[in-house]
């Protein structure tokens, strides 16, 4: 009944419309598929991503290799694993892949499959997703990272920073920090047509009006906290992911403006940021390997969520590498940058143990697939960062997060920020 029997993989979309791979894994009496996201800055040390180059038919976008490699190589491997042994099937894949960054099976094709498992591993056991990671009870919900105007990567408006972010500290429930997330951005949303800028949005759902200067991006979110009746700081915090790897060049950063200055002189500017705009967490303020740069931060601003994206990649050798190199004092974890939900948990765990937030991340090209709200709950994550309100691959994760709010009722809790 547990046996897995096959595994089939089909291409589908991801929100960008780009070709991903979505796996599904068989067992006698049941099925359950997972599909892939892919990330638009991506770290030099993440995993793997398998697309045919080549196929022009596509763009060179297709991953009709990473299919193949499913349908045959990892369906035969797995073929009679038991379903509910996600350690071992992780590891067959690892060894058959058997190099660093999964480059020969591709880190989609591997991560499609291993999600799917979890899922159907679940289902067999007739439990919810949530309930089948690492919390047994007292289960918490984790706060929202809205990312409410998007720039960098991500849109096309010249703004510096990728993501501007609220999150709403005030919240004792998962239903209210939405509700106060929907007041706050209706609000942005107002502001933005009042001043003649668009209101069209980027690959995360924010908003991308036609603006290049951060502080404009955070004078308009800090209008927009005040105009729904909340606290900028207290009820709700501004919060920022840099992707400075976008923006480094020998040494030097053009995160502030388009001229690129010193550490020292970006760090004095963070500062500036920091106090007047009350920023709470600052994700990969600096290049991914820019160590000194990143623990010069840490030490200047105690107060500061500083989180590592780029800077890990979900990878446990790096993230001890930042543990004792005071790096940071946050980890974004992203399924696909180390490529199996075994490893992922690792990650998160050791993390957890050394005093580190976890924020649970989706990607900037996602699909309809909830995976990662189950995963949050299902960790005690403290954040999950998820897009804004709006585009139906964001909206999912939180929607999801609403139904295991009600599904755990009286018991339901909220992580602690602080
Ligand atoms: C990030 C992510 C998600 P991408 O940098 O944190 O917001 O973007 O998926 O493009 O790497
Ligand atoms: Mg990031």
């Amino acid at each position: 009944m547990n046996k897995i029997l096959k595994v089939k993989a089909r291409q589908v979309f991801d929100s960008r419309g780009n070709p991903t791979v979505e796996a599904e894994v068989f067992t006698k009496n049941n099925s359950a598929s997972a599909i892939c996201p892919s990330g638009a800055s991506t770290g030099t040390y993440e995993a793997f991503e398998k697309r045919d180059r080549n196929n022009k038919r596509y763009l060179g976008k297709s991953v009709l290799k990473a299919i193949n490699v499913i349908n045959t190589k990892i369906s035969n491997k797995l073929k009679g694993h038991n379903v509910h042994d996600q350690v071992r099937i992780d590891t067959i894949m690892i060894n058959l892949d058997g190099t660093r960054q999964k480059i020969n099976l591709g880190a989609n094709a591997i991560l499609a499959v291993s999600m799917a498992v979890k899922k159907l591993s679940a289902k067999v056991k007739r439990i919810p997703l949530y309930k089948s990671f690492l919390v047994k009870k007292n289960y918490q919900l984790p706060y929202p990272l809205m990312n409410i105007i998007n720039g960098g990567a991500h849109a096309n408006n010249g703004l510096r920073i990728q993501e501007f972010m609220i999150r709403p500290d005030k919240a004792r429930s998962f239903s209210e920090a939405m509700r106060i997330c929907f007041l706050v951005i209706k609000n942005l949303n107002k502001i933005i047509k009042n001043k003649g800028l668009s209101t069209s949005v980027g690959d995360e759902g924010g908003f991308a009006p036609m603006i290049n200067n951060n502080n404009q991006a955070l004078n308009l979110i800090v209008s927009a906290i005040k105009k729904s009746g909340f606290i900028n700081g207290k009820d709700v915090s501004i919060c920022l992911d840099v992707a400075a790897n976008e923006l480094y060049k020998k040494n030097k950063y053009s995160i502030h403006s388009k001229n690129y200055i010193s550490v020292e002189k970006s760090i004095n500017e963070y500062k500036k940021m920091i106090a007047k705009y009350k920023i709470k967490s600052i994700e990969d303020p600096f290049a991914e390997n820019d160590w000194i740069a990143w623990n010069k931060l840490v030490k200047l601003t105690n107060q500061v969520q500083i989180v590592g994206d780029d800077l890990y990649v979900t990878n446990l050798e790096r993230l001890k590498k930042g543990f004792l190199n005071l790096s940071s004092n946050a980890i974004l974890i992203k399924l696909n940058q180390i490529g199996t939900v075994s490893e992922t948990i690792d990650v998160i765990k050791f993390a957890q143990i050394i005093g580190f937030k976890t924020i649970i991340s989706h990607r900037s090209g996602d699909s309809e697939d909830t995976f990662i709200a189950d995963l949050a709950v299902g960790t005690n994550s403290n954040q999950i960062k998820t897009g804004s309100l709006a585009r139906s691959e964001r909206v999912a994760k939180y929607n999801q997060l609403i139904r295991i709010e009600e599904d755990l009722g009286k018991k339901a809790r909220m992580n602690k920020i602080h």
